[in-house]
């Protein structure tokens, strides 16, 4: 947009005496940040109004996005960036005596997702809006997001995320397009004529309020809409006729058990919670969201026969599976459609994601629980079971039990989410070339028998301007200086860096960017953990949720080892290294919890040793989101990706630290086959089992741990550590996570791949001694790193699963 600093000046005063009624010199850093934000609002406005009239009155194919969860972290920097303002708006308030960055400071991450998942999500949304797809997001207005972690005394301490203290500058409350969500009760049926009728009796009703916020593409006009539902109690503030009773507390607690249906995030990152609640808030959202894009599609008058033309809907895993029979129960109960036209619809408009093989994430609901809460949605799956056996049966001549039950949705006593997902979608799509094969091949094989062509990969992808332009500007500089802008729009272009890998000078410029963000994160280090890190050490992170199948515990272990090796010889020579971790445990995952431990523990020990002159040091960062992420991950030298291989299914942290020059020590998994594919094999480090070495361990059952042990004694030496007493907390402080290791077989193969991981860490000393090999292979990993834009995965999504079109946007602001 044309805005001059003026104009801004002019603006900004004007907007801080409103909103504040103060002098700008007496205003707070939350409130300049506010008044920002307001104004910032305003000039987005016109754009989402013209946006939306646009979509309605042109009649464009819209997508919408369910996901449980959206973790867009901040929205100002972004904002600023994608209207082309941020340098007018720095200068401008610099000559108020105001630094930018102070303002960027106050804003709170929306940290309403776990991990990998919701990241996805924001970043999806965040690329539609960008490449100019018509799409929108779907979800729920946690009033707490992910819980703050703490540290103390090296154990991870839960507190409450309560983001929206300070309100949430960037949200519209929409209270006229509020719906109703309906639970409980029971079915009734009657003949209306020649139709027998369902209703839904005596049921208990909860107000569904959308909260909206905008969502802005990259200097093209566009501005999607990410809807949140927050839940509200239907008549008024509470319960009058109880109140007058003089039960005042209890007046409060219709209220309050409505409330608490969007009150918290489940803090789970592989695992199926299976309560209640989460039943509800699944159901809570689809619902809303559904019927929100019935209120909106009717207005087009097209007729309801046309629906799957204009409206797309996207699961994002199975959470919000249910949208399948809510369509249903739309189409049916409400539109009178035909059991086979309603299907039809449902089918066309409905695609999923799978994120995940663990068994233990996978979603399954007691038949009972589902009914009861949800009777009318329960009768309509179990009709999409029947018709689906009975295909099976005659269309498919599957006859052998076995078989049909490994098929069924309902299956001993339980909904199994992923395949009424699998049934009622046109599309299923893993988010990783090999995870994909893996899908195909053996956790759905017996549906990819059946449905071939609704199988497909779309391998994830990340914000890249948010990774290059708010977390390293620096690097930004560099890039836009030698190859010009066009990677912004165009990540592609990225490989014209590779030029540049013999020039010198470009490489010593790129290692000073690199050693700049290393001083800063080392600055934060000793301001945060009074920890004094060395910044031309080399600087190894892993940064992600803490789990067993991502093996923080063969990263420690291993910095145990170097340990124990230069106490035998302090004179080692080995560049200094430095550890960093950072990441957060589910509350109620006891292992994880206690590998933070770990790492807390090895750490206060090697770094107060001064025997070993600085040439380790560990460190873990706590509260590890977003904002954190984009300090670390600038600084990186060397990103973990070291999950047993076939555990996750694509991993995006992986790309990230690659595009910032990180280079990736990796085990053949995920995206990382994909990046090694980019990037060629000399420039990352493989090491560890591969996906047919961990099956034919797990099916034939020949692997035995304390065999490894036995016969390694510089591991068995550092497992040994775990419980000897070497460590200063009690002898069996670790004892679970040494049982986890031996006497429970290492279900995650940390024995068996630490001999080749070791050699890898070695080979990566060894490459970094040598200043300009290692900025090349830095250099191959930044060029290679375009294909990883979540702007590329969605066209593909757009194109191939969809079907929507872009909608170029003309508007001056
Ligand atoms: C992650 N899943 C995958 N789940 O682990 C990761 O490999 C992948 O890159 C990413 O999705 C994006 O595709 C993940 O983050 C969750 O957090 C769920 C939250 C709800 C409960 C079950 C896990």
């Amino acid at each position: 947009m044309k805005l001059t600093i003026a104009e801004f000046k002019q603006d900004y005063i004007a907007q801080i005496k409103s909103s504040t009624a103060r002098q700008i010199n007496e205003t707070t850093a939350l409130e300049r940040y506010t008044a920002l934000g307001e104004m910032v609002k305003e000039y987005i406005g016109n754009l989402w109004a013209n946006t939306n009239s646009t979509y309605r009155t042109e009649q464009v194919k819209q997508i919408y996005y369910f996901s449980m969860e959206f973790l867009t972290g901040k929205f100002m920097e972004n904002n600023l960036n994608y209207l082309g303002i941020y340098e007018i708006v720095k200068d401008g308030l610099r000559s108020l005596d105001i630094d930018i960055d102070d303002i960027l400071e106050v804003e709170v991450d929306q940290g309403l997702g776990n991990g990998g998942l919701g990241r996805l999500a924001a970043g999806f949304l965040d690329a539609m809006s960008s490449i100019s797809i018509p799409g929108h997001g779907c979800g729920i207005r946690y009033k707490n997001g992910l819980f703050e972690q703490r540290i103390i005394d090296g154990y991870q301490v839960e507190f409450p995320d309560r983001w929206l203290v300070n309100n949430n500058v960037w949200e519209y409350k929409r209270n006229n397009k509020a719906v109703i969500v309906k639970y409980n009760g029971h079915v009734e049926t009657h003949m209306d004529g020649e139709r027998l009728k369902f209703e839904l009796v005596n049921y208990d009703a909860v107000r569904a309020v959308p909260y909206d916020t905008p969502i802005l593409g990259f200097e093209n006009n566009t501005v999607n809409t990410l809807r949140l539902w927050s839940a509200e109690e239907i008549d008024d503030i509470f319960d009058f006729e109880n109140f007058s009773k003089g039960n005042y507390l209890s007046a409060f607690e219709k209220k309050h058990s409505v409330e608490i249906i969007t009150q918290i995030l489940y803090p789970n990152d592989a695992y199926d919670e299976g309560k209640l609640l989460r039943l509800k808030q699944e159901y809570f959202f689809v619902s809303a969201g559904i019927q929100s894009i019935f209120n909106t599609y009717k207005k087009m008058n097209v007729g309801i026969n046309r629906f799957a033309e204009f409206v797309a809907i996207h699961i994002n895993d199975t959470h919000p599976a249910l949208a399948i029979p809510e369509l249903m129960r739309i189409l049916l109960d409400e539109e009178e459609m035909t059991w086979e036209e309603a299907w039809k619809i449902t089918t066309q408009c409905i695609s999923y994601t799978n994120h995940t093989i663990m068994a233990e994430a996978l979603e399954k609901w007691p038949l009972y629980m589902l009914r009861d809460l949800l009777p009318r949605i329960t009768m309509i799956i179990e009709e999409i079971e029947r018709r689906f056996t009975e295909d099976l049966i005659n269309v498919y001549h599957i006859t052998d039990p076995n078989h049909l039950s490994a098929m069924h949705i309902i299956y001993d006593g339980m909904v199994r989410m992923a395949h009424l997902s699998i049934i009622g979608s046109h599309s299923i799509n893993g988010v990783a070339k090999l995870h994909t094969e893996i899908l195909k091949n053996k956790e759905l094989k017996v549906f990819y028998d059946i449905y071939p062509e609704r199988f497909n990969n779309k391998t994830n992808g990340i914000m890249h301007r948010h990774w290059l332009l708010n977390a390293n500007p620096g690097l930004t500089k560099l890039i836009g200086d030698t190859i010009g802008d066009g990677f912004k729009k165009n990540p592609r272009v990225l490989r014209d860096l590779l030029k540049y890998r013999d020039d010198k000078s470009f490489l010593d410029d790129l290692f000073e960017i690199k050693h700049q963000n290393k001083e800063n994160l080392a600055k934060y280090i000793k301001d945060k953990q009074g920890i004094v890190v060395d910044p031309y050490a080399i600087f190894d992170m892993q940064a992600k949720r803490i789990h067993e199948y991502k093996r923080q515990h063969l990263n420690i272990l291993h910095v145990m080892h170097l340990y124990r090796q230069l106490k035998e010889n302090p004179n080692l020579d080995i560049p200094p290294r430095v550890f960093v971790f950072a990441g957060k445990s589910a509350p109620s995952y006891y292992v994880a919890k206690q590998i933070i431990k770990l790492i807390n523990t090895v750490g206060s020990v090697i770094n107060n040793d001064k025997s070993i002159k600085d040439k380790l040091k560990v460190v873990f960062l706590p509260n590890y989101g977003v904002s954190l992420a984009s300090h670390m991950i600038p600084a990186a030298d060397v990103s973990e990706q070291i999950s047993t291989a076939s555990k996750e299914a694509s991993g995006t942290g992986n790309m990230k630290f690659m595009m910032n020059g990180a280079v990736t020590l990796a085990t053949l998994d995920g995206a990382n086959v994909e990046i090694m594919n980019e990037v060629g094999e000399s420039n990352i480090i493989l090491f560890g089992l591969k996906v047919e070495e961990v099956y034919d361990y797990y099916q034939n059952g020949h692997y035995n741990a304390y065999e490894i042990y036995n016969n390694s004694p510089d591991l068995k030496a550092v497992i040994d550590e775990l419980v000897n007493g070497y460590l200063p907390v009690p002898k069996d402080e670790f004892i679970p996570i040494a049982d986890r290791l031996l006497r429970f077989n290492d279900e995650f193969f940390i024995l068996k791949d630490f001999e080749s991981y070791r050699l890898a860490q070695e080979r990566i000393a060894e490459i970094y001694r040598d200043k300009y090999q290692w900025s090349k292979m830095s250099l191959a990993n930044i060029a290679c790193s375009g294909a990883f834009s979540a702007d590329y995965t969605i066209e593909r999504y757009a194109t191939s699963i969809w079907n929507v079109q872009k909608k170029l946007l003309d508007f001056k602001l």
